[in-house]
């Protein structure tokens, strides 16, 4: 059965916040006062589980998610053993991948930029469990685990991380350069990516193609002009676009509050619908996602996902991230609504895995990413001849180009 709530936005609505204020009158207005759940470990158990790949029935916290001009999702969500399984493994070799690349950084082996997503685990892994193979998605900073996710690997990233060829841009990207032919990348310009996500979206409702486009931005990206621009035309031509953005409640350094005069990001399209759902909580974000994909097949146009979420690093491993925030709040975070923890507890408790069985799972993360590490390390880094390579489209190139200076000129 599909629970399905019309929750409609109302100026009185409090932000949301950290904290889970449960309504005690239930009043219409208590309803509205409702915060959106954010922890990761309130679904329910509603049918029997079952082994492997049979389906069985769990429902979310009822506040999992609110709405703007349209109907929430349902909150009974149907999972397999075998789903959750795989996106705990996914959820703890991410993370291992951006614990490896941290320490890479702190070890001076990758320089400039680098972006970590620990914390945010649920939404990419949540977004590829619901997503289909052709469905495009393009984003900003925390890209490291949708590169993976969209077909590429752990050693591919972690080498393009180190400058190397084995990287997936043969080493001549970087964390915020790295793309499969379903992910457009990380994008360091502050909100570009959402029309060129809009763009997308054109591009395949234009070639006829039955696939979704999501353009995902940041809460420090929110106020741009750009974004706007790109809702307007998304909602005028009727794009299969989902725009989400990912309120991780800082942007830099800059709180949301500080930044937004209005901090409820699904209701910033106008005309256009939205959602926030609790980006904590795997299963959650999962079926936020499928709904999202379900609308815009729907022809329904494009829809606003807003997933509250959290990162633990700062900004980017420049960033120590504790002098605009307490330490005490990224502690209680990490202790309290933390991703791979809230469905390890599931996965327990519904009987589907022992603690033990869990251990081993996460201790293969760590080995595959131990693997990855030493052999991205082996790969030798791009060779001078390699400055005149993947710039133009094979067969395109001119006859010759200048080099870094007047003398130095490459024919091709
Ligand atoms: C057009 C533009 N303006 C400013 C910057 C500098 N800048 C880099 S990240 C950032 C804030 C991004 O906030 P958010 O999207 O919330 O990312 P988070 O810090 O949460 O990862 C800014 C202003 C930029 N890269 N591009
Ligand atoms: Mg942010």
């Amino acid at each position: 059965m599909v629970k399905s709530k019309l929750r409609p936005y109302s100026p009185d609505v409090v932000q949301a916040s950290t904290t889970i204020k449960k309504a005690t009158v239930p009043t219409d207005r208590a309803r509205f006062m409702q915060t959106v759940q954010v922890a990761a470990d309130t679904t329910k158990l509603t049918s029997e589980p079952k082994d492997s790949n049979q389906p069985f029935t769990v429902t979310l916290d009822e506040n999992s998610f609110r709405s703007y001009r349209t109907e929430t999702p349902g909150l009974d969500v149907s999972v397999t053993k075998e789903n959750l399984l795989e996106w705990f493994e996914q959820m703890s070799l991410m993370r291992k991948m951006e614990q490896a690349a941290g320490a890479l950084y702190q070890a001076k082996l990758i320089r400039g930029f680098c972006h970590l997503a620990i914390g945010q685990e649920a939404v990419s892994v949540g977004f590829h469990s619901a997503m289909d193979k052709d469905d495009k998605l393009i984003t900003s900073y925390r890209c490291h685990p949708f590169a993976v996710l969209r077909g590429g690997t752990v050693t591919g990233v972690l080498a393009e991380l180190l400058g190397r060829q084995a990287g997936m841009s043969n080493g001549k990207g970087g964390s915020m350069h790295i793309f499969t032919p379903t992910f457009f990348g990380g994008n360091g310009i502050v909100g570009a990516q959402v029309p060129l996500g809009a763009g997308i979206a054109f591009a395949d409702k234009y070639m006829k193609k039955n696939t979704v486009t999501f353009a995902l931005y940041g809460d420090g990206a929110s106020n741009q002009g750009q974004v706007f621009e790109s809702f307007n035309m998304a909602k005028l031509w009727n794009l299969p676009c989902i725009f989400v953005c990912e309120n991780n409640k800082y942007g830099m350094g800059t709180s949301a509050e500080r930044s937004s005069s209005n901090t409820e990001y699904f209701t910033r399209g106008d005309l256009i619908p939205g959602i926030q759902a609790n980006g904590m909580d795997i299963i959650a974000v999962h079926q936020a996602v499928k709904h999202a994909r379900e609308w815009a097949l729907a022809d329904k146009g494009p829809l606003l996902l807003e997933f509250v979420t959290y990162r633990y690093g700062g900004h980017s491993m420049s960033d120590p991230g504790t002098t605009y925030r307490t330490r005490e709040e990224v502690q209680r975070m990490r202790s309290t609504q933390d991703p791979i923890k809230g469905l390890q507890k599931h996965i327990e408790e519904w009987g589907l895995a022992s603690e033990e069985e869990l251990k081993e799972i996460d201790k293969k993360a760590k080995a595959e990413v131990d693997a990855a590490v030493e052999e991205a390390k082996k790969s030798a880094e791009p060779e001078l001849r390699d400055l005149w390579t993947d710039i133009y489209y094979a067969g395109t190139e001119p006859p010759f180009m200048r080099g870094r200076e007047r003398e130095e000129i490459h024919h091709y």
